[in-house]
């Protein structure tokens, strides 16, 4: 499984550090976004997402603090830590993931391509497998 970082621009000087995003293709995030969540607040040791998704394309920012992601295509298991507010984490859907070992302080920005829909979640393993191999 390839990951894909994003890089996106900066715009630091001695006042601060300053960091955007636009959506669509050829641009920082490679889709029309239609969705922006955040997962902050998280109690130390829990562990959350469990899940892939059928469709939707994502990207992860860690904007504040750190996390580390699991990525599982059904063939490779990947880790990776977000902890650079400029850098991006592409999920792209079939990809199993669980995001766990938040910082007291992390904050979690996620670009989706689509708007919340539960019927594109996989939140079961043998599903995604199933889902995987052909199925529904
Ligand atoms: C993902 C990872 C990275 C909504 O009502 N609207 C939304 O836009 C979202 C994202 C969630 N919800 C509801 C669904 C659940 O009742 O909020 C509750 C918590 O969602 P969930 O348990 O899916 O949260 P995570 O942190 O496990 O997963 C989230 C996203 O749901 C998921 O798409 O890829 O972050």
């Amino acid at each position: 499984m390839e990951i894909k970082i994003l890089e996106f621009h900066r715009r630091n000087n001695e006042t601060g550090k300053l960091t955007f995003l636009e959506g669509g293709v050829d641009k920082d995030i490679p889709f029309d976004i239609r969705r922006v969540y955040y997962i902050y607040d998280v109690a130390p040791g829990e562990i959350r997402g469990f899940h892939a998704h059928k469709k939707l394309n994502q990207v992860l920012i860690c904007i504040n603090g750190s996390c580390k992601i699991l990525l599982d295509d059904g063939q490779d298991k990947i880790e990776v830590e977000l902890n650079n507010p400029a850098q991006g984490l592409v999920v792209e859907p079939k990809v199993w993931h669980e995001m766990y070992e938040f910082s007291p302080n992390a904050i979690l920005l996620v670009m989706a391509s689509d708007f919340y829909d539960e019927s594109d979640y996989l939140r079961d393993y043998q599903q995604f497998v199933n889902y995987l191999q052909g199925g529904k």
